[in-house]
């Protein structure tokens, strides 16, 4: 019996290799996230802003709170198995009438975390829908392998190396529309991406890259990941941190450090490295 999606809902996600929208929060508590994390971002500019954008629920409650949500977890549980570790978050804000953009890609691409087998949860804080540039995906890529992707680097790409994969057919996309309070998810094979944000608002989203059972382990090196429900057997992951409160010191220093080891994964053998 699942504990959240219907029969149908997970048929889909198999089938297709993503499900949107999920219910988390009605609008008014993700008003109140994002509310507390703008806030965090005035107080703390030098820490939180577009670049260094990752791992934010390591210091944030807020967030720590939202991607541990029962009605999230239930839903990767129903995906995954009761035994579910998250690895990293990333903020996705689009500032209004923003030229920021995601290129088509494969999130498992360089994570080196095998099998690729995740779930990739993004939460939408504000309305994401095709004019403020909401995801889109190519169903049925996640049964694929990875395919190549070229390292562009480009300045309006919002990826790392501003990875892309060539010759997608826009027509067979689908895009992934959210109001603030729900998310999406796509399995870390799913080809997906993103266009600017043509709107008045800045859309902001959490993605969590991404839920994992305990079969996932890290190729290239030691890595942490936080335990979010259940067991987790093999420990192949050192364990992440839960924040006492709002950037307290022993959060701060631990996000630091994790963010330097999700870089230092994200940029291996690379030819360059940007700031997030
Ligand atoms: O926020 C976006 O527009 C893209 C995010 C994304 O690619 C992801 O969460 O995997």
């Amino acid at each position: 019996m699942p504990k959240y999606l219907t029969r149908d809902q997970i048929d889909h996600f198999k089938e297709f290799g993503y499900l949107c929208p999920v219910d988390v929060i009605s609008e008014d508590e993700a008003g109140r996230i994002l509310r507390q994390l703008e806030a965090a971002e005035k107080r703390y500019p030098d820490q939180i802003h577009a670049e260094d954008r990752n791992n934010l629920h390591y210091v944030l409650p807020c967030l720590d709170n939202l991607i541990r949500h029962p009605r999230v977890l239930d839903a990767i549980e129903d995906l995954i198995g009761p035994d579910i570790l998250a690895w990293t978050t990333t903020l996705f804000a689009k500032e209004p009438r923003s030229t920021g953009f995601v290129s088509w890609h494969q999130d498992s691409a360089y994570w080196g975390i095998e099998p690729r087998e995740g779930i990739t949860a993004w939460f939408a804080l504000t309305h994401a829908n095709e004019e403020s540039g909401c995801m889109k995906v190519l169903p049925g890529t996640h049964k694929d392998d990875v395919r190549p992707h070229s390292d562009t680097f480009g300045d309006d790409n919002l990826l790392t190396r501003g990875q892309n994969i060539e010759g997608i057919n826009e027509a067979e996309t689908v895009l992934m529309p959210l109001r603030p309070g729900q998310m999406s998810l796509h399995h870390v094979r799913t080809i997906h991406g993103s266009m600017p944000n043509r709107a008045d608002y800045r859309r902001v989203g959490l993605s969590v890259q991404a839920y994992f059972n305990p079969e996932a382990h890290q190729t290239l090196g030691s890595d942490h990941a936080v335990l979010m429900r259940g067991t987790d057997p093999n420990k192949h992951f050192l364990p992440g941190h839960r924040p006492a409160a709002e950037m307290d010191a022993e959060a701060v220093a631990f996000r630091t450090a994790a963010n330097q080891r999700t870089a230092d994964i994200l940029y291996a053998g690379a030819e360059k490295r940007r700031g997030f």
